[in-house]
C-alpha cells in the first residue's frame, strides 16, 4: 500500500486555516480519495483534554511557557500514533490544522524558545510523519484577529490564552512562519490569506493539485 500524503495548514490567528481545509478536503475526496482532517492540539482525547488546559486553563491553572511546549509535544506524539501513522500506513490523504510548524512559531519565535530546541522536540514527537507538504496561510495580524473577534459571544470579543497575547507576539509568529517557508521552499509555500476565502481556496488548490496531481 502507498503511504498517503500528509498536508498541513499553518499560519497566525484567524488566517482561515480551518475553512481552507474544509475546502480542500472537498476537492480531494472529489478525486476519489480517503482523506482524514485533524488539528492541533487535540485530534485524540487526550489531546482533546491537553487542548482545555493550553487555551482555557481547565487545569485550574496556566501552564508555564516550558509546559506549554511539553503539552504541545504530547498532544502531538498521541496523535501522530494512534491516529495520524495509521492513516497514512493505509493509503489515506491528511489534512491537520496546525501541526508541529505550530510549536517552532509560538513557542519558539513567538515565546523566544531557542528555535533549534523546538525542532528537537519537534523531531521526538512526529517521528516518520514529516509533512509532504505545509501550506502558510499568511494573513496580517491586525487582520486576523478581527476575523477571530467576530466570533462574539454575547455581542463582546472572546479570545483564548494565547490569542490574548500582546500584538507584537503575534507579529514575531508570523514572521517565524515567513522564515520557515524561505529556508525550506520546498516543503512550505506561503499563501495570501487576505484575500476572500474563494480565491484562497483556488490559490491552495492550485498548488496542491500542481505539486500532487501533475
Ligand atoms: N498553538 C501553539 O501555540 N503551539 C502549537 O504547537 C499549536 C497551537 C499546535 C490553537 O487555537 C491555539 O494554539 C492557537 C495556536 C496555539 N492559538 N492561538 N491563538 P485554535 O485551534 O482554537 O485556533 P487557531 O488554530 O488559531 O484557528 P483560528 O485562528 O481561530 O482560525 P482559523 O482556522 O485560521 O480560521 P477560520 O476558523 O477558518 O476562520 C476564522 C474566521 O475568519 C471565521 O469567522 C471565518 O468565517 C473567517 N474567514 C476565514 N477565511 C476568511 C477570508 N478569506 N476572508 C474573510 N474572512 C475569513
Amino acid at each position: 500500500m502507498t503511504r498517503g500524503k500528509f498536508i498541513t495548514l499553518e499560519g497566525p490567528e484567524g488566517a482561515g486555516k480551518s475553512t481552507q481545509a474544509a475546502m480542500l478536503i472537498s476537492k480531494l475526496e472529489a478525486r476519489g480519495l480517503e482523506v482524514l482532517y485533524s488539528r492541533e492540539p487535540g485530534g485524540t482525547p487526550m489531546g482533546e483534554a491537553v487542548r482545555g488546559i493550553l487555551q482555557y486553563n481547565t487545569a485550574g491553572e496556566a501552564p508555564c511557557p516550558e509546559s506549554e511546549v511539553l503539552l504541545f509535544e504530547a498532544s502531538r506524539a498521541q496523535l501522530v500514533r494512534h491516529v495520524l501513522l495509521p492513516a497514512l500506513e493505509r493509503g489515506a490523504w491528511v489534512v491537520c490544522d496546525r501541526f508541529a510548524d505550530s510549536t517552532t512559531a509560538y513557542q519558539g519565535f513567538g515565546r523566544g524558545f531557542p528555535v533549534e530546541t523546538i525542532e528537537q522536540l519537534n523531531h521526538f514527537a512526529i517521528g516518520p510523519a514529516v509533512p509532504d507538504m505545509t501550506l502558510i496561510l499568511d494573513v496580517n495580524v491586525t487582520l486576523g484577529l478581527q476575523r477571530c473577534a467576530k466570533r462574539q459571544h454575547g455581542g463582546k470579543a472572546q479570545y483564548d490564552r494565547i490569542e490574548s497575547e500582546a500584538l507584537d507576539f503575534h507579529e514575531r509568529v508570523r514572521q517565524g512562519y515567513l522564515a520557515l517557508a524561505r529556508l525550506n521552499p520546498t516543503r512550505y509555500r506561503v499563501i495570501d490569506a487576505m484575500r476572500p476565502a474563494d480565491l484562497v481556496a483556488a490559490d491552495l488548490w492550485q498548488t496542491v493539485s500542481s505539486a500532487f496531481f501533475p
